[in-house]
């Protein structure tokens, strides 16, 4: 059956909820399987006939066989809910051909051939939102990782490389803009007001990275010169009326574009660069060659809708995507193990240039914590996996923060191993010795040995082994010599008893007590289980500081008192050295406290680190901002959930609740006084962005300490706003209040940005993100709200997977929270199984969580894993989650 013709919910039709969904085991696919497709496709010519119910896509493939694999009489091609409307070989109509399973399956028995296909599909009856689908009266593509075998059969992997000429047609006043990959080659007029489009793309290219767009858009245009001059038009493509909030994307674009040229030696390959925002959209973005598809969330932008962190996403999620025009497409990956050669690589790449557009501090500070709040507990949970994964079942379920984000720390670790210029001869090497082909990780990393002269032999084992190690670190001082001992320790994750060690460069000064400074640091390897390192000239023992900048993405467990770390806490010259021993302070005091231990000194020191961040003159308000923030809940979760003992999400979130209330109260003076001074920074000013991160800030800490008074700071903020970072802060804060403020506030805010999807998010957001103690029953209520949808997956995450992060919500101890989430799995699960996967996660966490509420998390997968019917994706995640 056609499941992409006929209407895709279980009410509208429950057969093809069983033909879609699965109700067995759905086979593994393995690393060590991989084998070459026996044929190559060296160009195919797609012809689309355009509807929003129905499109029809005839396929001419030209097929011819690989000499680099084993000889057979058959094609078989990938398909997803397709039937054949019409096979031809090599011109004449053929019956030989049939499906085994939803493949195609036909026999050839010559060297080469010409395949022709046809196809039917209802774009608007796919709400998976992969492969060809309707969005707002438009027609958009996501075909990565394996969507476009739901528009035609193909042997859908990113080894077969193909050029794609596309013609394309539609009703013109429907769809007047006609857009796909490459360049366009012709256009014209029709009869009945069709007219048509055909385009062309003269790079080789896997099906994954074929895009289509059909719909009433318009562009942000402006042309960018590349370094060798030629010209690229570049598109920003929205619906009219939100033409006015593109600017920044298209200089996001333009300042990609040169970076990359500047640090990467990498140009632009092609006349034309489109971009097009649709709102319904699965993740953030889609880097198709020369059409990236956007959701509108990283494309708008403007002061009044939009905060400084969106703006910085925004900024990031085009670099991104831009940068795997090289690192990605010009070389892509030879099959989906090896995923993190296009994403880590490119994820570091994002960050560098974050780095530079915005600075490094704060941003490497931003990459560690999400690094921790997403990466960290999925290494130490049943889905951890390396950044190479062994095994899958659902590859959708592999685009993980270890993938992208650990992957990203590992290829770091190789440029700070090598320096900057040694990587950047490693990286020229790999881009020049694999460009036009589908390439390994060992590919990339073979490239960067040669390259930059490095040995990673030993280095590999990050590529295979999964979980954080943990790093012990001591100081021996004795008259003549210091001594620092460091040893390390890979947890065992499933599948992964036993680990090896790994080298994980570290950069280690070591502070002297009587000047106050340190003699410079150095990168010390620690390549063994353990490893002894000698420092001279301490008449006192000194103070380390260790994992500089996070060179490494390792737990550092160090002996190291209080007041060794308040000292690096307001002295360190690393940056990210001084953030860490603030919240190395804070993990220390919360875990004890939670624990019902003594934290003796904790609360003192941490208000003395405390003092000196918000009275220090010589700190800029952002990196302020960044200080300020506590570890968070999930953080400290992980780290109480060490050994035997498990996390207490109840007593963590109220001893994190009293120690903001305790800064606040014993600081009140220092915050208003910062507060007072912020206040008085316009939004131009070039200091207004770190002045509103640390008003916002103050704004929580006086929420904590004195309700009342923190109430009439943010209303008055909220009132006063003229940009969006100030009225959401203030709104956040008096989401978390009972007071009358909150509802007005929330009233006005909905008022005034009503019809606008993306604020409205923040809206639905900022609700189920808040501290209130009633905030269950107000996400209840939120679901049955006239703006809420469950077929839109910015709308599901904006309520659901913010209430998924809010610890005092989700973990309810009576299992409300986890209830809630298990009923939007089961519901979203028919409809659109990539997005209801991603909420398994959190509920997956119950080994390290305190056991009365593990018992109510497991019950709930439990009742999901009951389900008559699962999609291969949520089957994977909560299989691997109960099981782990
Ligand atoms: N490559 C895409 C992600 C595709 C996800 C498919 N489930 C976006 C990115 O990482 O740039
Ligand atoms: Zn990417």
């Amino acid at each position: 059956m056609d499941i992409a013709t006929t209407p895709t919910t279980p009410e509208g039709n429950p057969e093809l909820a069983d033909a879609a969904r699965t109700p067995v085991d759905p086979p593994v696919i393995r690393r060590e399987d991989y084998k070459p497709f026996p044929w190559l496709v060296p160009g195919i010519d797609l012809h689309f006939d355009l509807g929003l119910d129905k499109t029809r896509i005839v396929s001419t493939l030209s097929v011819e066989r690989n000499p680099d694999a084993e000889p057979t009489g058959e094609l078989r091609l990938d398909g997803d809910g397709l039937t054949p409307a019409g096979v031809k070989v090599d011109g004449e109509p053929v019956n030989d051909w049939a499906m085994d399973g939803s493949d195609l399956v036909l026999a050839l028995s010559g060297d080469s051939h010409r395949v022709e296909i046809a196809t039917e599909i209802d774009p608007s009856a796919n709400t998976q939102l992969m492969g060809l689908y309707a969005s707002n009266g438009m027609l958009c593509t996501q075909c990565e990782a394996e969507g476009f075998r739901r528009i035609t059969f193909f042997p859908d992997r990113p080894d077969v490389l193909s050029i794609y000429r596309v013609r394309m047609e539609g009703p013109k006043e429907q769809f007047p803009i006609l857009l796909c990959n490459g360049n366009k080659a012709a256009e014209g007029e029709g009869d009945n007001g069709m007219h048509w489009a055909e385009w062309h793309d003269p790079w080789p290219k896997p099906s994954y990275l074929f895009a289509l767009v059909a719909g009433d858009l318009v562009a942000n245009s402006a042309p960018f010169t590349t370094m060798s001059g030629r010209t690229v038009e570049c598109n920003i493509w929205v619906r009219k009326e939100d033409l006015a909030r593109t600017d920044h994307a298209l200089e996001s674009l333009h300042r990609s574009m040169k970076w990359d040229e500047e640090t990467f030696g990498r140009e632009y390959d092609l006349d034309l660069y489109n971009i097009v925002a649709v709102s319904d959209f699965n993740m953030g973005a889609m880097e198709n060659k020369g059409l990236n598809v956007f959701n509108t969330k990283y494309v708008l932008a403007d002061p009044d809708t939009a905060t400084d962190a969106d703006f910085d996403a925004v900024e990031g999620v085009i670099a991104h995507e831009y940068f795997h025009n090289w690192s990605g497409n010009r070389i892509t990956c030879r099959d989906w193990f090896q995923l993190s050669l296009k994403e880590g690589f490119t994820v570091l790449r994002d960050q560098l240039f974050s780095q530079d557009m915005r600075g490094e501090a704060v941003k490497r500070i931003e990459d560690v914590r999400i690094l921790r709040a997403a990466q960290f507990p999925e290494d130490a949970g049943p889905l951890a996996h390396p950044i190479r994964p062994d095994s899958y079942r659902e590859i959708s379920n592999f685009y993980t923060a270890t993938v992208y984000n650990k992957g990203a720390e590992v290829i770091r670790m190789m440029r700070s191993m090598a320096g900057a210029e040694r990587f950047r001869e490693g990286t020229d090497l790999y881009f020049n010795r694999h460009d036009g082909e589908a390439a390994t990780c060992e590919d990339f990393i073979t490239a960067i040995e040669d390259g930059a002269g490095l040995d990673l032999s030993q280095f590999r084992l990050w590529y295979r082994q999964a979980g954080t190690p943990v790093v012990t670190a001591s100081v021996l001082h004795s008259a003549e010599t210091t001594l620092l001992t460091l040893s390390q320790k890979v947890p065992p994750t499933p599948g992964q008893p036993d680990k090896q060690p790994m080298p994980i460069p570290l950069r280690v000064a070591m502070f002297d007590r009587e000047t106050g400074e340190h003699s410079g640091e150095q990168l010390v390897m620690l390549d063994a289980a353990q490893k002894g390192v000698n420092f001279k000239g301490f008449a006192k023992p000194p103070i380390l500081s260790i994992n500089r900048g996070f060179t490494a993405p390792v737990i550092i467990d160090r002996a190291v008192n209080s007041e060794d770390l308040v000292f690096l806490a307001s002295h360190d010259d690393d940056p990210f050295a001084r953030y860490e021993a603030l919240q190395e302070l804070a993990v220390r005091h919360l875990v004890a406290a939670a624990s019902g231990e003594d934290a003796g000194d904790g609360e003192a020191a941490i208000v003395s680190a405390f003092r000196a961040i918000l009275t220090d003159d010589a700190l800029d308000d952002a990196m302020r901002g960044e200080l300020m923030v506590l570890p968070s809940e999930t953080y400290l979760f992980e780290a109480m959930a060490t050994g035997e003992r498990k996390a207490d999400p109840g007593a963590i979130h109220a001893q994190r609740e009293a120690l903001k209330a305790a800064l606040g109260r014993d600081l009140a003076s220092e915050f208003h006084a910062l507060y007072d001074r912020c206040e008085k920074v316009g939004f131009d000013d070039p200091a207004g962005r770190g002045a509103r991160k640390v008003k916002t800030q103050v704004l929580a800490y006086a929420a904590a300490s004195d309700p009342a008074k923190a109430a009439e700071l943010a209303a008055h903020q909220f009132d006063r706003a003229d940009n969006m970072t100030d009225r959401q802060g203030a709104l956040m804060v008096l989401c978390g209040l009972d007071t009358p403020e909150r509802d007005r506030t929330l009233d006005a805010f909905y008022d005034r940005y009503a019809g606008n999807a993306l604020v409205i998010d923040k809206w639905f957001t900022l609700q189920a993100l808040s501290l209130h103690p009633d905030v269950i029953a107000q996400v209840e209520a939120l679901a049955g709200h006239p703006d809420f949808t469950i077929r839109n997956p910015n709308r599901v995450r904006s309520l659901y997977m913010a209430f998924a992060g809010n610890p005092q919500g989700f973990h309810d101890p009576d299992g409300k929270g986890y209830r809630m989430i298990a009923d939007l799995i089961l519901a979203l699960d028919p409809i659109n199984p990539q997005t209801a996967a991603r909420f398994v996660s959190p509920l997956g966490r119950w080994r390290r969580i305190e056991p009365g509420r593990a018992a109510l998390m497991k019950a709930e997968l439990e009742r999901i894993a009951g389900a008559d019917k699962l999609s291969r994706d949520t089957y994977e995640q909560v299989s691997r989650s109960l099981e782990g």
